[in-house]
């Protein structure tokens, strides 16, 4: 490294790099010995100014995740040195006032002249965008960062920066304030050790709260971990370290090169994986019962890719994937997750045909076969990196595709020769889940089969209506048989059609709507329908114009409601996008006043009926329902003596005189005249119409319901009974 005598007292290069910088330096012809980098490596692209006034266009947002960036960034770059195998050792230390304190025992930043600038290379990657090699010919073979944007935004956005560089025998500082040096880099002393430290402090112009997250820093360092093998990461927490024995001048005064040996008072925690990914499979499985016993680890360059998979079975139906490009984690995947897939399931074919786990007529494994129970971690390293679109979520470099099919195809395939009673194990898991796959298929195919409706005998439980006009004619699906009996007797017999079905579904054990449906005997009511299901659905063929769901207001009924609405928004769209489908609007509350009958459909329309009736609003408000709605039946509170409303007659069935109040919990506890002026008659009925857009609530909300653990189900329908009103 040619060190110039006057490294460090050069001209003064404006924060924004000088005019003869800003364009890029031809280059110097360094002998084939000099490759390490130097001066003129550096591409000096532009000045500090357009990031402090457009912050989220270089860290995504001056929020909680762009303040974290900030870490990120400087650790990316002693990380970047540690991937190239010249850091051993990375320390993050959060300091009281908001500062983070890193360091690294890699060669250091450069320091020497360039030529043409004028200024020490530190100077240069510190305060210009886009400085350092990582983005010019030669420059890092590999490297993340921020958006590729480098260190230099972390010096704008920061109130103050320090930067600390040991290498050549000397020790080297500059300091910055919001990205301006105070002055040229000065070599401070002698050091007889090599390394970067790089000090900041967000600015609070920039951040609305500066805030560190210790857990979100803890995560993303480990994750970071397990991506370079060996690399020991510390990290620190210093914020409560008492006094000022970690303010930078004092620090510096102390030639301290890490703070871990001042055995500070601090919590501290050490990542180093020196089995790399294969230590982040087995982390993230730790809970889980793995499939086969022996971990797939690999690595290969593949066409100047680094290509590293990691992965592990486990007895589960979900899959964890993850994705690293550049040590950059990429949430959204691409080209080396379809390349890791494709090989992925070609190797488990061949290999269960092979070996006879597969017969000759089954099919193969299809990709989400392979997937189930899968724990997956693909990094690539590889240069002049391609992402879509904006963020780094997804990589877009093609050559990151073959090169991970290839390399992986070829490891997995050894892995699994190698490995018999794992391969064994593994094909087995993935041929259970194409065989559930099948046959979940097989059942849904059988409910839209044309057959299941060869029966076109109109089921036994139907009462159907007389007109045969089907834009007259009504079909109340009712839930259960006793508000079924009632809606037959209570109907308008010459238009409206009634269906009981099912009662309380509460204890369904199945999660899936096709085995419900099998189970339940939806036929009887696609025969009433009429209009067939699936692709041999005509909805010029339904036979009521108007479907209405009714069930009890109580939270079974909602769950149930919410199942019939999941059922017609998967098999039977049309008919909700047709306007077809409706949710009758049952009465809440019966109010009797002497001959008076009011019916509320909601707690403010009885107190509404009340307060009409004369009751006073808090008398009203103290007036209980009878628990078991029970004619008559009336609160146990007892009520004093007031205006219109009279005393106690009898303990335990206090009538407040002339008025009396029932809570309706079915539509079974209606007699047929209550069920028909309330709910049914056209006259006075409401309906709800149901949209396309409740039926899709109502079909999420049933994945809730009917999901496997009946604790947290029943906890939401208890909870959420007033939501689970699918309010249509
Ligand atoms: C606390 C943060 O930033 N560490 C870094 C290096 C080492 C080199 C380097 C960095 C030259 C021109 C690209 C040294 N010697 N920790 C850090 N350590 N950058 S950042 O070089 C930058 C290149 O631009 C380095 C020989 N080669 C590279």
């Amino acid at each position: 490294m040619p060190q110039s005598k006057h490294a460090h007292d050069s001209a003064r290069s404006p924060v924004g790099g000088n005019s003869a910088a800003s364009s890029a330096p031809e280059r110097a012809n360094k002998s084939e010995s000099s490759s390490s980098y130097d001066a003129d490596a550096i591409q000096v692209l532009e000045g500090l100014e357009p990031v402090r006034k457009r912050p989220g266009m270089y860290i995504g947002t001056t929020g909680p995740e762009g303040l974290h960036h900030l870490i990120w960034e400087v650790f990316d770059n002693a990380r970047d040195e540690a991937m190239a195998g010249h850091a051993t050792e990375i320390e993050v230390a959060l300091l009281p006032g908001n500062r983070v304190r890193v360091a690294d025992n890699g060669r250091g930043i450069p320091v020497d002249i360039h030529k043409q600038t004028k200024v020490s290379a530190l100077e240069t990657i510190m305060t210009t965008l886009h400085a350092g090699g990582k983005f010019g010919g030669g420059g890092y073979k590999v490297s993340g960062g921020l958006h590729g944007v480098g260190v230099s935004v972390v010096n704008a956005l920061s109130t103050y920066l320090y930067a600390e560089v040991h290498r050549d025998g000397g020790r080297f500082v500059q300091e910055y304030d919001r990205g301006t040096p105070r002055a040229r880099v000065k070599k401070v002393g002698a050091s007889d050790q090599h390394g970067t430290i790089v000090l900041f402090e967000p600015d609070p112009d920039i951040f609305p709260t500066i805030q560190f997250s210790w857990k979100k820093i803890v995560e993303h360092l480990r994750q970071q971990a397990y991506l370079v093998p060996n690399m020991r990461v510390r990290i620190i927490d210093a914020r409560d370290v008492a006094g000022d024995d970690l303010a930078p001048s004092k620090l510096a005064r102390s030639g301290l090169y890490w703070l871990h040996e001042l055995r500070l008072d601090a919590p501290t925690v050490t990542f180093c994986f020196e089995g790399g990914i294969g230590s982040m499979v087995r982390h993230i499985n730790q809970h889980f019962k793995p499939v086969h016993p022996n971990l797939f680890v690999a690595r290969e360059v593949v066409e100047g890719v680094d290509v590293s998979i990691a992965l592990q079975y486990v007895d589960d139906i979900s899959s964890r994937v993850f994705g690293f490009a550049n040590s950059i984690y990429n949430p959204e995947g691409g080209t080396h997750i379809t390349g890791f897939k494709t090989a992925l399931t070609r190797t488990l074919n061949t290999y269960a045909r092979r070996n006879n786990l597969l017969k000759e007529k089954e099919e193969n494994f299809s990709g989400d076969d392979v997937l189930e129970g899968l724990t997956a971690v693909v990094s690539v390293l590889l240069e002049n990196i391609q992402f879509e679109g904006q963020t780094k979520a997804k990589l877009g470099s093609v050559e990151a595709r073959s090169a991970v099919e290839s390399a992986f195809a070829k490891a997995f395939d050894v892995f699994l020769e190698e490995h018999p009673t794992d391969a064994r194990a593994i094909v087995e898991k993935v041929a259970l889940a194409m065989r559930a796959r099948k046959a979940a298929k097989a059942a849904k195919d059988s409910i839209l089969r044309k057959g299941v409706l060869e029966g076109l005998t109109l089921p036994g439980k139907l009462a159907d209506c007389q007109t045969k006009s089907a834009e007259e004619a009504e079909l109340f699906i009712v839930e259960g048989d006793s508000a079924g009996g009632s809606a037959k007797q209570g109907r308008d017999r010459r238009t409206q059609a009634v269906l009981p079905m099912w009662g309380k579904i509460l204890n369904v054990e199945k999660a899936r709507l096709d085995k419900i449906v099998s189970a339940r005997g939806i036929r009887e009511l696609l025969i009433a329908l009429g209009t067939g299901i699936g692709e041999t659905f005509d909805v010029s063929k339904l036979r009521y114009h108007k479907i209405i769901i009714a069930t009890d207001a109580d939270v079974d009924g909602a769950h149930i409601r919410t199942l019939f609405l999941t059922l017609f928004y998967r098999y039977l769209p049309q008919l909700i996008q047709a306007g077809h489908l409706y949710v009758a609007q049952p009465p809440l509350y019966k109010i009797t006043k002497g001959k008076e009958v009011r019916y509320a459909y909601s707690d403010e329309e009885k107190f509404k009926i009340l307060e009409e009736m004369g009751v006073p609003q808090d008398v009203a408000a103290t007036l209980e329902v009878g628990e078991e709605g029970e004619e008559g039946e009336g609160s146990e509170a007892p009520t004093e003596e007031e205006e219109g409303v009279g005393a106690n007659e009898a303990p335990g069935k206090s009538r407040v005189s002339k008025v009396n109040i029932q809570r309706y919990k079915g539509l079974g506890e209606m007699n047929y005249e209550e069920l028909w002026e309330t709910t049914m008659d056209p006259e006075r009925r409401t309906l709800k119409q149901v949209t396309v857009e409740d039926a899709r609530e109502a079909d999420a909300m049933f994945d809730i319901l009917m999901g496997s653990d009946v604790v947290s189900r029943k906890n939401f329908i208890q909870t959420n009974a007033k939501l689970a009103e699918i309010d249509v």
